[in-house]
């Protein structure tokens, strides 16, 4: 209704915009990408969290316009971080499930990367659990099939869906990052200390990059980099940040 027809608004005139969050090396601080997320600041409402409209959007199917505008805005602000030297940076862009079920999302894709001049290499697609068991055979399929162009997919959220470990085998991955939630009581639940430390050393024997999600303390860092995990994202280093606050940030960790 209302919220709807703001968004499609947004969509056509503006008020969307995306910000990036640093993922960084736990040994030296070192920020390796981003992530993308999708920011809306309507005319009349204010800002508007993407807890509220990201669920519409799934629901009303503007998901799919609303992912592609966020494909399309990442790329063309990483090939400018390149362009200013930054360029081993890599961005990741969440997918959506219903993005997921689009029959021509490679191509898709491959014509976004292709316009924005940045290598097939420096984006990572970011998938929860939930939409990959959807249909296993095409998740694998298209997960391949992004992979073969050598772009990198990476489970979101894990630990929160349905995770066997024989999945995690047959799913063709490069890297899992840890829910937020096993993250937050890090320091004081001694049963997600054990979780996290085991995601870890599953995710290393598998030869999988791991990312530490919603890392807000000191202690939560100490922990992660002592137990091996390579890289964090969280507000303890950075929160996400507009693409000039960023370009400021990048040249301070240069
Ligand atoms: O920043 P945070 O409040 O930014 O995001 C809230 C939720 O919205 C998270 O679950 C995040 O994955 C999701 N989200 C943010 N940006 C995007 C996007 O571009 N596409 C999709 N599908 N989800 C997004
Ligand atoms: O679901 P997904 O992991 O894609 O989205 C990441 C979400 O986590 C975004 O809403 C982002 O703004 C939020 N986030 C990032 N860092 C932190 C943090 O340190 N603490 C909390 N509480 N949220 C964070
Ligand atoms: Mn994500
Ligand atoms: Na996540």
């Amino acid at each position: 209704q209302r919220l709807e027809q703001s968004l499609r608004r947004a969509l056509e005139n503006g008020g969307i915009e995306v910000h990036y969050q640093p993922k960084v090396r736990l040994v030296d601080g070192h920020i390796v990408g981003l992530e993308a997320l999708v920011r809306w600041t309507d005319a009349e409402r204010g800002v508007v969290p993407p807890g509220h409209f990201i669920p519409l959007a799934e629901r009303t199917g503007l998901i799919v316009q609303l992912g592609e505008r966020v494909l399309e805005t990442a790329l063309r602000q990483l090939a400018r971080l390149h362009h200013l030297g930054h360029d081993d940076l890599h961005v990741a862009v969440n997918l959506a499930a219903l993005q997921f079920q689009q029959p021509n999302l490679v191509e898709r894709i491959d014509g976004l990367i292709h316009a924005s001049g940045v290598p097939a290499a420096a984006l990572e697609l970011e998938i929860t659990e939930t939409t990959m068991m959807r249909d296993i055979d095409h998740a694998i399929a298209v997960m391949t099939r992004l992979r073969e162009r050598g772009s990198h997919v990476t489970i979101d959220d894990f630990g929160t869906g349905y995770s066997s470990l024989e999945y995690l085998k047959r799913f063709p991955i490069d890297g899992l990052k840890i829910d937020q939630s096993f993250v937050r009581d890090l320091a004081s639940d001694a049963n997600d200390a054990a979780i996290v430390s085991a995601i870890i050393a599953m995710a290393r024997t598998l030869q999988l990059e791991v990312v530490a999600e919603g890392v807000e303390t000191a202690a939560q860092w100490d922990y992660l980099r002592r137990h091996g995990c390579q890289l964090a994202q969280g507000y303890y280093f950075s929160k996400p940040l507009p693409a000039d606050e960023l370009e400021l940030l990048l040249q301070q960790n240069a």
